[in-house]
């Protein structure tokens, strides 16, 4: 039996932390095995990995190795965490995957899609999630709910044209894969992005 896999994804302060866990309840409560997990990390040594990309250092890291660090996460955390939770039948949702580096690393950095899309089949041999749920949020409007919450790490410090291009990408690819894709308006309240999450939620429990 092969389970489902879900991922979040938008961008900075779109809301997806604060919804991943009131999802997985939701699914539990319908009597899914639900796995929660996020990138970069999901795994101990994906975490370690994860401190190295998130935390500002002295050094400024070359884009190349932030994109290979991305991916080397990923890799632990498909063969550690993620395929072993679909092979037990479980459902896994994960805050971030592979359209984070196409959005981030591809739009936000400039890198060539040939080399993202190289070690996307490298990596993820052929997985692509059973649907995504975009949280689409104005720029200004995510920045400013993210910068209220914490310090901003290494990559919530580039500029405001970067999360444009974030977001813009994030807005083709839905658009691009509307079978795979559920963009929900992230800018309204608590309540309004709980309500289309449930009708997203609704559908995702008929594939049963
Ligand atoms: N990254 C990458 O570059 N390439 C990749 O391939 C992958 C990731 C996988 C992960 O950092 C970073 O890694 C991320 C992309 C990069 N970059 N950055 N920057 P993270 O996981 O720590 O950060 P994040 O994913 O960007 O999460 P976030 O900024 O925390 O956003 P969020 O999880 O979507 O938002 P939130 O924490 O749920 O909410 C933010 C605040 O807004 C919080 O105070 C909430 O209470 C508030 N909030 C949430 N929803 C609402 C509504 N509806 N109304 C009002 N206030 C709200």
């Amino acid at each position: 039996m092969s389970g489902r896999f879900i991922t979040l994804e938008g961008g900075e302060g779109a809301g997806k932390s604060s919804n991943l866990e009131w999802l997985a309840e939701a699914l539990r409560e319908a009597g899914v095995a639900v796995t929660v997990s996020r990138e970069p990390g999901g795994t101990e040594l994906a975490e370690r990995i994860r401190q190295v990309l998130l935390e500002p250092g002295a050094e400024p890291m070359a884009d190349a190795t932030e994109l290979l660090l991305v991916f080397a996460a990923r890799a632990q955390h498909l063969a550690a965490r993620i395929r072993p939770a679909l092979a037990r039948g479980e459902w896994v949702l994960c805050d971030r995957f592979i359209d984070a580096t196409w959005a981030y690393q591809g739009a936000g950095r400039g890198l060539a899609r040939a080399d993202i899309a190289a070690l996307e089949t490298l990596v993820l041999k052929g997985l692509t999630p059973d649907r995504t749920l975009l949280f689409d949020v104005p720029v200004d409007i995510g920045l400013a709910r993210a910068g209220k919450r914490s310090e901003p790490d290494r990559i919530e410090r580039e500029q405001r044209d970067f999360f444009e291009r974030v977001r813009q990408c994030y807005l083709q690819r839905a658009a691009a894969e509307p079978q795979r894709f559920r963009v929900i308006d992230a800018g309204q309240e608590l309540p309004g992005v709980r309500a289309q999450l449930r009708a997203s939620l609704e559908e995702m429990l008929t594939w049963r």
